[in-house]
């Protein structure tokens, strides 16, 4: 096929709860779906996740489209694809900016799905099935406050929660939930908020039974997660630094972590997530879906994506409910017994809404 048309609807959608981390607070996210057309008229959409401000990587929403624009839509303009595996290869000149290059390389996936008449899962060799999955809860201003959050989603069929945590809102935030919840999995998230030198506070943390830590130290770093790894019993996972599956060889292969969080838009796209998950399984390294507070477009494919057998617990991937007041799609995802499932329907089987949004042009 060929690329005839790239177009994209600029979203500012509002979030049900502001999401905070230790690097800042969310009350709206800004989201671009990218529709790709082929000159037989059939359309793949994606999603472009990279936020307004470079505080949880470096990558910005302003950039992305500028770079998609000048660098990326020019590598495959003209080209003939007969396979969404070429589109890394073309994009290859280009270094970094994987959110850029995840937004038009998981659209032409959809497309070749929808070209192929096949659901995006039949067309990767996925089975959709129903699939167990859990909610990141971002900090609240006391402990009493996130317990309530806390319960509220147990009461709804999380079976597995993440708690953002920040320094000074740590260990008695998650010593509350682990005296309520003996036997929750619970995992903590610190966006990089800490420093080795904050040893003494990490090692605390082996006291509460976590699943993990993810990212406790430097957002790209390798080596002193890996010094950190060998004093605490806690495993770590790693998000931030994980771009590309050398680099999830480089964490394994010097015990920076015991658990990967795969991002699809944070490694560029399919193509390099598919690799990163057969190395996992081929490596036993545990492997989790990670999310990016992604429109229906994106959770959808994560939905997808989720049912691949390399996955060791459940991902970052709850109901639409639980993300935006009105969404991008018709559908929504919902949670039954603490279950959610990926559509069977053409391509990553979502219909986007009419929308008034503005809408720029990029092919
Ligand atoms: O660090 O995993 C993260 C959301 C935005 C940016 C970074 C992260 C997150 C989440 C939310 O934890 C995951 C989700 O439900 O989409
Ligand atoms: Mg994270």
């Amino acid at each position: 096929i060929q690329i005839q048309n790239i177009e994209a609807y600029e979203h500012d959608l509002e979030l049900v709860t502001p999401f905070k981390t230790s690097y800042g607070e969310l009350t709206r996210k800004k989201t671009d779906i990218f529709v790709v057309t082929s000159t037989g008229g059939i359309q793949g959409y994606g999603e472009l996740l990279s936020f307004e401000t470079p505080d949880y990587i470096e990558e910005t929403l302003s950039n992305d489209r500028h770079l998609i624009k000048t660098d990326l839509v020019p590598l495959i303009a003209g080209q003939v694809l007969y396979s969404p595996r070429q589109v890394r290869d073309l994009f290859s000149p280009v270094k970094g900016n994987q959110m850029a290059k995840s937004a038009i390389e998981t659209a032409i996936w959809d497309l070749f799905a929808k070209v192929n008449e096949l659901s995006l899962s039949e067309y990767i060799g996925l089975i959709n099935e129903e699939i167990t999955v859990g909610v990141s809860l971002g900090i609240q201003k006391d402990e009493e406050t996130l317990l309530n959050i806390v319960t509220d989603y147990v009461n709804q069929g999380y079976s597995r929660i993440k708690l953002k945590i920040s320094k000074g809102k740590d260990l008695s935030y998650i010593k509350k939930i682990r005296e309520v919840y003996p036997d929750l999995t619970i995992m903590v998230d610190a966006n990089s908020g800490y420093h080795l030198s904050d040893i003494d506070l990490l090692k605390q943390l082996d006291n509460y039974r976590l699943a993990m830590i993810e990212q406790p130290l430097g957002a790209s770093d390798f080596y002193e997660h890996s010094l950190l790894q060998k004093e605490i019993n806690t495993p770590i996972c790693l998000d931030e630094n994980i771009r590309s599956l050398n680099d999830v060889k480089l964490a394994h292969s010097i015990r920076s972590c015991q658990s990967i969080n795969l991002k699809i838009p944070r490694v560029g796209g399919l193509t390099e997530a598919l690799e990163i998950l057969e190395y996992a399984k081929d490596n036993q390294l545990s492997i989790w879906l990670g999310g990016m507070l992604e429109s229906g477009v994106g959770r959808s494919l994560n939905l997808i994506l989720a049912n691949h057998s390399a996955f060791t617990l459940p991902g970052d991937l709850s109901a639409s409910d639980r993300y935006y007041v009105e969404d991008v799609i018709t559908q929504s995802f919902s949670l039954n017994n603490g279950k959610m499932k990926a559509s069977n329907e053409v391509g990553i089987g979502v219909c986007l809404k009419e929308t008034r949004v503005k809408k720029k042009k990029y092919l």
